[in-house]
């Protein structure tokens, strides 16, 4: 079996999983790929698919070099299926089989199991395609635009590393589940992606930006539980994954930052000191602080959902099993079996929300998410500091778990942002001072123009402190004559 040291750029799907030597799942794979180009073409980035942009792609999977930067058209990428190299002897580090060597093949009594969360993962993949397809047409600037694609393009090739698995690991079943995932469509009423936040639209920048920082984190989390895995191929396509969504929260992290800068900026200029002075502030083409928040409450929101049920038993089999680990497991210091221990849980009791001890192994939702909102909130002060050098006193802040639920524990009640309990009534009263109104979001809208010219940023952010790949500040990341 190959280790995984060496890529193989020589045929049509570049690997390090040895596929030269695999006919089966080599055929299967590129009896795949014809399908997965259409999907792209129809479904990926509109009318960006002719022009070159310039992106990074993978060509290793060690932790320094390992991407290589250069003009491609869209379709033309070469999506490949890398998996982070073997770790000699690794063993199942957690759950019942805990010290067992680590699978290198299905185990047959885990397999409906493994195969649903692999189904899972990848379906939310090709679902933020779909979702930001539109987003090209009224890019900030060609450096947004690249970033951009360049998030597109790691997602295509994210659902490879799934669709690999399925095909290599499930046979017919695999065959099927992998042309399942192109056939379902975000937002779609019949035929619809899996997850809530995967049907929701992306109709503006700020969305995208609050997208990347919030529901790729759930990508980050969910992909570190599953790097986790004593079955050891998704351990290593997990591993490396990991790899490129750092870049994907950079592009959220940063984009907020950088509109969250610009709008400061402007009511500096301007004199303004009351972010709440809305239509002052709209008035100089920035989008106010306060709708900013209701974004950033909306996207929290629909991410926390990801999580699933707080109390879940498909949670604790996946552990059990050693299918789906604990986030860093393998730094955290406790028996990784956990059958005697127990973990606190939020939950609405008697109209007030209470924290309850309930089974450890059944609260590993609650869990990853609460490292989750810990890895968010980290990112927010980030922004806040934007916030403070720039001489506003207006800060951002998460809101509380319970606000705007539909899966989990809070999914029946309704609360504000900070957690206080309201009836129906209030709710539809004050749920447009918390979540973004129809006026925000066309006024957002309003703003959505492209701004094509090399190093010319749109009004309403700020443009970003370095280049990618080092490039000067006019450098033409998207060749849109050629
Ligand atoms: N929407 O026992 P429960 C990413 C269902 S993001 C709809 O709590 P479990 C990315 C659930 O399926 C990371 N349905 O479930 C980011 C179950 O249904 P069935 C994606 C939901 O399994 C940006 C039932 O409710 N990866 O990579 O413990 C761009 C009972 O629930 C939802 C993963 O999620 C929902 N929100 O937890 C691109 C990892 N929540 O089976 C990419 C794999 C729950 O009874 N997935 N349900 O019909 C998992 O580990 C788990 O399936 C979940 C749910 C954490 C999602
Ligand atoms: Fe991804
Ligand atoms: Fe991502």
């Amino acid at each position: 079996m190959p280790d995984g040291s060496q890529i193989d750029y020589d045929g049509l799907i570049p690997n390090n999983v040895g596929l030269a030597d695999d006919l089966r799942v080599r055929k299967a794979l590129e009896t795949w790929h014809p399908g997965y180009i259409d999907w792209w073409k129809s479904m990926g980035p509109e009318g960006f698919q002719d022009f070159p942009v310039y992106l990074r792609t993978a060509v290793g999977v060690g932790s320094d070099g390992w991407a290589k930067y250069g003009f491609v058209r869209m379709p033309e990428y070469r999506w490949g299926i890398l998996l982070a190299p073997v770790v000699e002897g690794r063993t199942i580090p957690f759950g019942a089989h805990k010290g067992e060597p680590a699978w290198q093949e299905v185990p047959g009594e885990y397999r409906a199991m493994l195969r649903r969360l692999l189904v899972i993962q990848g379906d939310t993949e090709p679902a933020s395609v779909e979702q930001q397809r539109h987003l090209g047409a009224t890019a900030p600037s060609l450096y947004d635009m690249r970033n951009l694609f360049q998030v597109n393009v790691e997602e295509g090739r994210h659902l490879w590393a799934m669709v690999y698995l399925l095909q290599k690991y499930f046979g017919r079943d695999g065959r099927e589940e992998a042309d399942d995932l192109l056939r379902r469509r975000s937002g779609h009423e019949d035929t619809p992606r899996m997850l809530g936040a995967f049907n929701e639209r992306t109709p503006d920048w700020l969305s995208f930006f609050m997208f990347t920082f919030f529901t790729d984190r759930d990508g980050k989390m969910q992909l570190a539980a599953l790097a986790q895995s004593g079955f050891d191929p998704l351990s290593r396509t997990c591993r490396f994954m990991l790899t490129e969504e750092a870049h994907h929260m950079f592009v959220g992290e940063t984009g907020v930052s950088r509109v969250l800068q610009r709008t400061a900026e402007a009511m500096k200029e301007a004199g303004i000191d009351d972010p709440y002075d809305i239509e002052r502030v709209r008035a100089l083409g920035v989008i106010d602080l306060p709708t900013i928040q209701k974004k950033a409450n909306l996207h929290f929101s629909l991410t926390l959902d990801l999580f699933g049920n707080e109390i879940s038993t498909n949670a604790a089999n996946a552990f059990n099993a050693g299918l789906k680990g604990r986030y860093r497991e393998d730094k955290i210091e406790d028996d990784h079996r956990l059958t005697a221990s127990v973990y606190p849980v939020l939950r609405p009791r008697d109209g007030a929300i209470v924290n309850e001890d309930v089974p450890a192994l059944s609260a590993l939702n609650m869990r990853l998410r609460d490292d989750y909102v810990e890895d968010a909130a980290a990112g927010v002060v980030r922004w806040n500091r934007v916030l403070e050098r720039a001489g506003t006193t207006f800060r951002i802040t998460l809101p509380h778990v319970a606000f705007n639920r539909r899966i989990g524990e809070f999914s029946t009640i309704h609360t504000d942002t900070n957690g206080a309990i309201l009836s129906t009534e209030e709710w539809h009263v004050r749920r447009e001072s918390m979540l973004p109104s129809v006026g925000d979001n066309l006024f957002i809208t309003s703003l959505m123009r492209a701004s094509l010219q090399p190093g010319v940023y749109a009004g309403w952010i700020a443009p970003p402190r370095l280049g990618v790949d080092n490039m000067p500040g006019d450098f033409e990341y998207v060749r849109l004559e050629n």
